[in-house]
């Protein structure tokens, strides 16, 4: 009988762990993995029985970074169709109001993700899955936003959750019904936000359809009031939630979300002290998304200091989706984390690891190396941790460890 089903020897672990020196390195470790648990954390000289008598397999990592699986805690990868005739309408001078009026923007999203079949969605959206799978993402969430009604939110909702299902991957589900006002809705926003708090919601709790509850809150997507309305409800129905707060103006979005003990305030460019604050006293993450920071040419800086200074945690995140963050390259959001927000590889690697998983409420499970916790992890091809930012273009993963769903 095997103590364990793997053993990883020689292996430059970057835990992550809470409350050690920056990565929290074990040089030269070794892990002890049964049913998809971490059953044993040391060094590779602290073994003292014969290797091979411990687990059914023994890998010897000879000197290769090993990490958390990486966690993309903030992502729209569930959509129908393609804006990249948008993207070159642009960048040949025609402004997004103007897309927007010709049916463009998310709602032209909206109307591809509408007509969609269940299958052609799952189709669609398989191969976003695949692309940041094969960076060594292991856990993702997934919002819907692009159906905008009832049957719409939840076959997207759906897809996320039967890709989680198909493919080797934990996945988080997200309603984010107040993303835009449907068409059928101009004018009546309000009608829409009391659609979303007495139906959507409440059906979507019903069935456990999603695990958390978002809205934009922004000039040109839902105000602080109807944002309240949401929350509401969500209390009402006993589902966490996040919010897209502050990310093109201050309308106090991240305070409003910690005021509800939210789990994220994502984007945050223009949140204020005062939200920081609030953040900070609720235990509220701040999501930050460099990509779309980076695509829409922003130049307003999330408050990085504060948030240090206060110590509010902070994740990165792809915000995969067609119109602001074009991307399924975590990797690629990782370097943009550290040169457009001058965020320490240290910090970066914590962001997609400990406390992403802090932003879905999940970070007794996953995140971190440590004894007892899910055996996600990513053997890379290189030695420290500050490469997987560094160079762009170079997939390093060399295997990814998943812990099976059951475990
Ligand atoms: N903020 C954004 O930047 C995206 N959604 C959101 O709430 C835009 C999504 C899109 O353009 O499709
Ligand atoms: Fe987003």
């Amino acid at each position: 009988m095997f103590k364990w089903d793997t053993l990883i020897i020689n292996a430059n672990i970057a835990t992550m762990a809470e409350g050690a020196h920056a990565y929290g390195m074990i040089d030269k470790g070794a892990i002890g993995i049964l049913n998809g648990r971490i059953e044993w954390l040391g060094t590779t000289a602290g073994i003292t029985n014969s290797i091979d008598t411990l687990a059914k397999e023994v890998i010897d990592a000879q000197g290769c970074l090993l990490t958390p699986g990486l966690i993309d805690c903030h992502t729209h990868l569930v959509f129908a169709g393609n804006r990249s005739d948008e993207f070159e309408q642009r960048l040949n001078g025609v402004s997004y109001q103007e897309i927007a009026q010709n049916g463009g923007g998310i709602l032209s999203t909206v109307k591809a993700t509408r007509a969609a079949s269940f299958d052609e969605l799952y189709a669609q959206s398989l191969p976003r899955l695949q692309a940041l799978m094969c960076e060594g993402v292991t856990t993702i969430e997934i919002k819907s936003g692009y159906g905008l009604n009832l049957e719409a939110e939840l076959k997207m909702l759906n897809v996320a959750k039967k890709l989680g299902e198909e493919n080797n991957i934990r996945v988080k589900t997200t309603l984010l019904a107040a993303h835009a006002v449907p068409p059928e809705y101009r004018h009546k926003a309000d009608d829409y936000v009391d659609l979303i708090c007495t139906e959507i919601i409440p059906k979507i709790s019903v069935l456990g359809a999603a695990d958390c509850i978002d809205a934009f809150c922004e000039s040109i997507g839902f105000s602080h009031a109807q944002t309240k309305k949401i929350f509401d409800s969500a209390s009402r129905w006993g589902l966490p939630v996040k919010l897209h707060a502050d990310q093109l103006s201050d309308l106090g979005g991240a305070a409003l979300v910690a005021e509800y003990s939210g789990l994220s305030a994502d984007h945050v460019e223009y949140s204020s002290l005062k939200s920081v604050k609030a953040m900070a006293k609720a235990g509220t993450v701040a999501v930050l998304l460099p990509y779309a920071f980076y695509i829409l040419k922003e130049t307003k800086l999330p408050p990085i200091e504060a948030f240090r200074k206060h110590h509010v945690p902070i994740a990165i995140s792809t915000d995969c989706n067609p119109g602001t963050a074009p991307s399924s390259s975590l990797l690629t959001t990782m370097n943009k984390a550290c040169v457009e927000f001058s965020l320490t590889p240290v910090e970066v690697l914590t962001g997609v690891t400990r406390n992403a998983a802090l932003a879905l409420g999940i970070e007794d499970e996953v995140g971190s190396i440590e004894f007892g916790k899910k055996a996600d992890l990513v053997l890379w091809h290189c030695k420290q941790p500050a490469d997987l930012c560094y160079w762009q273009g170079m997939n390093r993963v060399k295997r990814i460890f998943t812990a099976r769903k059951n475990d």
